[in-house]
């Protein structure tokens, strides 16, 4: 191709969700040419795609949104846990705020990436055909934005609707007086089998691991115009300081566990600090509770043990409670994503509502008007919701044919593990950069929280680039052992290490099982990144 087709940028961006967004507004004081290319007709990333009923965040509404008050100032959520519209909404105040669609070409899929050593830029090619050459390419793909679904035998014999969750028809897709089967309970299997139970003719739930949910606690907030006041006055008190201690946390979140340690306090008072917690609701008990309720088997099984109670006794049939919430749990309690739930457990008691447990009998097929078991059973079906989650963390960069300094794809290298430095570069890949990707907090911290510190992380090195007239920006291979080694023994001294899980690649077929994310929370994260800054970033090749 001939240059007057390519495009110049300074800096590409992927996506267009708080990763891609906050980066973008925070380059663009250092007056470079910088532009996302977002896949999707809109901005949002997992908060355009997943339209299915019920998505909704997780997280409580203050800790996740962005830090900057230029957004919250005269932003005002109405739910504690918002829904995907909701969101959607929240992105546009965004763009508003930031004025952030100029830079943004939406509908724009990144295909491939091939880095010219002479040149030392990234050349990218788009699905319809664009041509960029950037001097730097930062991916901000979303940690689950690539959908897995599982190679069903008979699949495209299927005669109803099938959809995964996350690419649910935009138009709608009416669920009442129908026979749904939801496959898998994972969050999004979680959510929309309760709104399913409560429309369809019928509703199978095909769970293959049980994973624990706990209460939600969904209220409405500043539904009055006295209280949207308050708040509005507790927000110009608080905010600064919540945000501040969101990055004292592991979790990049408002609140941590407590330093005392399972067994250090008696048996009554353990008891009623857990019935605070699950009373508290969303991740308090999980997160929440005693030091060593994620590092310590023991101190994990009483957490466990109180969850279950709780749970059995909201669940009719013994059986199903059994296979719900099993007295032998295949993972530690919480090494797996907790799920928040409304009604999730009650939905069991309906007549219209089945489980079938996979582990004991598995999907033989799918047949044209349902799924078939291994016991010969046919479950007719007029919608099949896939809810089996996504190639997690990784997915969203492999999925782009992304071509290093040797002619390899990202795909190819990582194909026996990830190697990164600080999780934001892998070596053999210049001037690339991902934001919530594998070995950082990622996962096992708040979306936009990672976003930000990451984000200014990226920024601070851009303006140091600049001002020193560094073109060039690699990983070094011994950080990036280094890295590894430190990611990977911080989490074998946790249960995270004993989990089966998209934490670390379980759930995708021959992925290499390794954590994904840096289990050894936001302070610390933030502490080494300081590190490497401090000394010339160290770790880096910069020239
Ligand atoms: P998740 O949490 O990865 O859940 C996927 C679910 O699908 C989970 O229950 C899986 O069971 C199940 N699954 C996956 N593959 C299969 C096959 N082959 N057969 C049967 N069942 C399967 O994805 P979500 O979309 O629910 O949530 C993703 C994140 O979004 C969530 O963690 C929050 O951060 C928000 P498994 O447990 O693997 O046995």
């Amino acid at each position: 191709p001939t240059s007057s087709i390519y495009t110049d940028l300074d800096v590409l961006i992927l996506g267009a969700g708080f990763s891609g967004l906050y980066q973008l507004y925070t380059l663009r004081p250092l007056g470079l040419r910088v532009k996302i290319f977002e896949a999707a007709p809109d901005i949002g990333g997992v908060w355009y795609w997943n339209i299915y009923p019920g998505a909704r965040v997780d997280t409580g509404c203050d800790s996740y949104q962005f830090s900057l008050k230029n957004i919250w100032g005269d932003w005002h959520w109405r739910e504690l846990f918002p829904g995907q519209s909701s969101m959607q909404e929240y992105f546009h105040h965004v763009d508003k705020k930031w004025d952030l669609k100029k830079d943004i070409s939406l509908n724009t899929r990144i295909e491939s990436a091939e880095w010219v050593e002479h040149e030392k830029k990234w050349i990218i090619t788009t699905e319809d055909g664009r041509l960029v050459r950037t001097r730097f390419f930062i991916v901000c793909a979303g940690v689950n934005s690539e959908p897995h679904v599982p190679k069903y035998e008979g699949f495209e014999s299927f005669k109803g609707a099938c959809y995964h969750t996350a690419r649910w028809p935009r138009g709608g897709l009416d669920l009442a007086n129908k026979r749904v089967a939801v496959i898998g309970t994972g969050a999004s299997g979680v959510q929309v089998s309760q709104e399913a139970a409560a429309c369809a003719s019928k509703l199978t739930v095909f769970q293959r691991t049980a994973n624990p949910c706990l209460p939600m606690r969904q209220r409405q907030i500043n539904s009055s115009k006295q209280e949207l006041e308050e708040y509005k006055m507790l927000k110009e008190e608080l905010y600064p300081i919540m945000f501040r201690r969101m990055l004292q946390t592991p979790g990049g979140l408002a609140y941590m566990c407590v330093p005392q340690t399972t067994f250090s306090v008696t048996p009554e008072e353990r008891r009623m600090f857990y019935e605070q917690l699950y009373m508290k609701g969303g991740v308090a008990l999980w997160l929440w509770g005693y030091s060593d309720a994620l590092t310590d088997k023991a101190a994990n099984d009483e957490v466990y043990a109180f969850w279950r109670k709780k749970t059995l006794a909201r669940i009719k049939d013994p059986r199903v409670g059994e296979k719900l919430a099993p007295a032998n749990p295949p993972n530690a309690f919480g090494v797996k994503r907790i799920s928040l739930e409304m009604n999730f457990y009650e939905i069991f008691n309906q007549n219209n509502v089945e489980l079938v447990d996979l582990m004991d009998n598995p999907i033989e097929r799918i047949t044209e008007s349902g799924v078939l078991t291994k016991d010969g059973r046919e479950h007719p079906v007029d919608v099949l919701v896939m809810a089996t989650g996504f190639d997690s963390v990784t997915g969203g960069i492999t999925a782009v044919d992304i071509k290093g300094k040797n002619g390899v794809t990202i795909r190819e290298e990582w194909s026996t593990g990830t190697h990164t430095f600080l999780g934001v570069a892998s070596s053999n890949f210049p001037n690339l950069f991902f934001i919530n990707g594998p070995q950082a907090p990622t996962a096992l911290s708040n979306g936009p929280t990672s976003a930000e510190i990451q984000g200014d992380w990226l920024t601070d090195l851009m303006r140091y680039a600049q001002k020193n007239q560094i073109e060039y920006i690699e990983a070094c291979p011994q950080a990036e052992e280094g890295w590894r080694q430190f990611v990977v023994g911080i989490n074998s001294m946790t249960l995270f290490s004993t989990g089966k899980s998209w934490y670390n690649g379980c759930n995708i077929p021959n992925k290499p099982v390794e954590p994904l994310s840096f289990v050894g929370g936001v302070p610390l994260y933030m502490q080494r990144c300081k590190e490497s800054t401090e000394n010339n970033y160290e770790g880096f090749v910069l020239r």
